[in-house]
C-alpha cells in the first residue's frame, strides 16, 4: 500500500502516545477542572504502560503529524486526537488478520472512536490526560460518562492492540520476567494461551480479552465488554494495567472468520509482539 513513509522492514516507528497523555489544548475552563488540577501529580503518576511501549525508539515520539494513507482517513484535525497510522502496513498480518479488516478497523472504527472523543473531551482542561479520565470514569456526570467511556475506551483500546500485534515472525520473544511471571502467575505460556482464549471465547457480544498486570503486580486474565478498559476504575470487575488484549468485537474478524470467533483468536495467538508486551509488563511491573 502507497502512503506508508517506513520501509517493509517493521523498523517499530514511535507511537505518539503523547495523545494518550496529553490534554486538549485549552479552550476553556471546562469541565471540573479543579478536580483534575488537583490530580495532576497522580496523572503523572499513572501514565505508564502505554508510554512506554511507543518510548522504546531512540528519540522519542514521532511528529504529532497527521496520519497519512494508513488505510483510511484521519480524523480531522478537530481536536487533540489523532489516529496514529498502523505500525505496520494493512496487509502486514496477513494471512491470520487480512489487509481488508485491517484497513476498515483502523481507518473507519478507530478513526470514528478518535473523531467522538475529540468532541467528548473539547471544553476540558489541557491537563486532563485521557488515561486520567478514564480511570475515574464512574466520577463523571452520567451525561458525559458514556461518550467518554466508549470513545475514549476505544482510543486507548485500539492504540494499544495496534502495538501488541507484529507480523508474524517478527515479534520477538518474551522477555525472561515476563516468561517467570507467566509461569508464576498463569502456570505456563500453555496456559495462558488457554485461560486467555476462553476468555475471548466466553466475553458474550462485543468486548476485548485482556491480559493484565494487577495492583499487586500480577499478571491476570480478564475481560471487558464493549470499550472498556481495564483501567477504568468502578466500571470494570478486575482493575489492572492491560499489556496485551485481543479485540472481539465482530467487526476485528468478521470478514475472513465470519462467526468462527475461535479461529480468530488463535490466529491472533500467532502475532503477538513480546517485545511490545514485555516492554509493557516492565512498565507495569515497576510502576
Ligand atoms: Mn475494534
Amino acid at each position: 500500500m502507497g502512503g506508508y513513509a517506513e520501509p517493509m522492514n517493521y523498523t517499530r516507528p514511535a507511537m505518539d502516545t503523547s495523545t494518550l497523555h496529553d490534554g486538549p489544548p485549552d479552550r476553556s475552563n471546562g469541565f471540573d477542572r479543579r478536580r483534575f488540577l488537583l490530580s495532576t501529580a497522580a496523572l503523572v503518576a499513572a501514565s505508564g504502560a502505554i508510554s512506554q511501549a511507543g518510548g522504546q525508539a531512540p528519540g522519542g515520539q514521532a511528529p504529532a503529524a497527521p496520519a497519512t494513507g494508513s488505510g483510511g482517513a484521519a480524523p480531522a484535525a478537530d481536536g487533540p486526537f489523532t489516529l496514529d497510522p498502523l505500525p505496520y502496513p494493512p496487509e502486514a498480518l496477513e494471512p491470520f488478520i487480512d489487509a481488508e479488516t485491517m484497513k476498515i478497523h483502523h481507518g473507519k472504527h478507530h478513526a470514528a472512536y478518535v473523531k467522538n472523543l475529540n468532541a467528548a473531551m473539547k471544553d476540558m482542561s489541557p491537563l486532563v490526560s485521557l488515561r486520567m479520565v478514564l480511570k475515574r470514569i464512574d466520577q463523571f456526570p452520567a451525561d458525559r460518562r458514556t461518550a467518554l467511556r466508549n470513545n475514549g475506551g476505544g482510543h486507548v483500546n485500539h492504540t494499544l492492540f495496534w502495538n501488541v500485534l507484529a507480523p508474524k515472525g517478527s515479534g520477538g520473544e518474551p522477555s525472561k520476567e515476563l516468561v517467570t511471571a507467566i509461569e508464576s502467575d498463569l502456570g505456563g505460556m500453555t496456559k495462558f494461551q488457554e485461560a486467555i482464549s476462553a476468555k475471548a471465547m466466553g466475553q458474550f457480544g462485543s468486548g476485548w480479552a485482556w491480559l493484565i498486570v494487577t495492583p499487586e503486580r500480577k499478571l491476570a486474565i480478564t475481560s471487558t465488554p464493549n470499550q472498556d478498559s481495564p483501567i477504568m476504575q468502578g466500571v470494570v470487575e478486575q482493575v489492572g494495567t492491560p499489556i496485551f488484549g485481543i479485540d472481539v468485537w465482530e467487526h476485528a474478524y468478521y470478514l475472513k472468520y465470519q462467526n468462527k470467533r475461535a479461529d480468530y483468536v488463535k490466529a491472533v495467538l500467532e502475532l503477538i509482539n513480546w517485545k511490545t508486551v514485555s516492554g509493557l509488563y516492565a512498565g507495569a511491573a515497576a510502576g
